[in-house]
């Protein structure tokens, strides 16, 4: 098996992903609020990438959609909720459709749609994610989200992390990349000290949320695999 890693959001290319699976990873926080909603039993998550576009739908049925997303990594007037996945809890959540809008998490899955196949990955669904790529045994690119179309060292881990639970199992061939993302997953097994120097780690920080920074970098909470398909993810 093959696989390859994309930076950021920015960087996805359609001849390096068309027909294949992918992987999409914003740890921080956009697919670990997506997996979240998921496993607290929310029925499904609508990705979009303009904040009009999400009211849009909501206005719909404002009893069934959840708005949920951040600019600037703080919650959008008039929406629901923030990009927090502690907000995105079981009595809040059970049996509604969330709408999301975020700056690189939700432009990643969309720029991906050319992609066979599109998985939802976090830390806390890292290993299911990567039972899932062994059992599919076909060629895989990670696409990490990045931060503002720049590389961004907690996807890149993530990443890391995953593929790390793939080579146990399987044998792989890694682009330099690949092999780079290992290389700094198997060398910095306490992620969190590693993910402190990040650009985006710090803006959470500053804005006082250490809860979310430590949910978002545990690994295995879950074992859901969300998946991208005709606009819509589901578990
Ligand atoms: O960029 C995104 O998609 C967000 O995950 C960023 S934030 O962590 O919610 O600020
Ligand atoms: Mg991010």
């Amino acid at each position: 098996m093959n696989i390859d890693i994309i930076i950021s959001a920015s960087d996805i290319k359609k001849e390096k992903i068309e027909g294949k699976t992918v992987v999409v990873i914003d740890v921080l926080r956009a697919t670990s609020v997506m997996v979240t909603a998921l496993k607290n039993g929310c029925e499904k998550v609508i990705p979009v990438k303009e904040v009009d576009e999400a009211i849009e739908i909501a206005k719909n049925d404002r009893s069934r959609y959840i708005l949920g997303g951040e600019r600037n990594a703080l919650k959008i007037e008039g929406f629901d909720y923030s990009n927090s996945p502690l907000e995105y809890t079981k009595d809040v959540i059970k049996g509604k459709t969330v709408i999301m809008t975020t700056t690189n998490g939700t432009q990643a899955i969309k720029n991906a749609e050319c992609a066979e196949r599109i998985i939802i990955a976090s830390m806390i669904n890292g290993q299911a994610v990567a039972d899932e790529i062994v059992k599919e045994n076909k060629d895989v690119v990670f696409i990490n989200a990045g931060t503002y179309g720049q590389f961004s060292m907690d996807d890149f881990i993530t990443s890391g992390y995953i593929i790390s639970r793939i080579k146990e199992k399987i044998s792989v061939k890694l682009t330099d990349i690949a092999t780079t993302s290992l290389y700094i997953y198997d060398n910095n097994k306490d992620i969190t000290s590693f993910v402190k120097g990040a650009t985006h780690y710090k803006r959470i920080l500053e804005l006082g949320l250490e809860d979310d920074l430590e949910y978002c970098l545990s690994k295995d909470i879950t074992d859901i695999v969300p998946e991208y398909k005709n606009g819509i993810i589901k578990a």
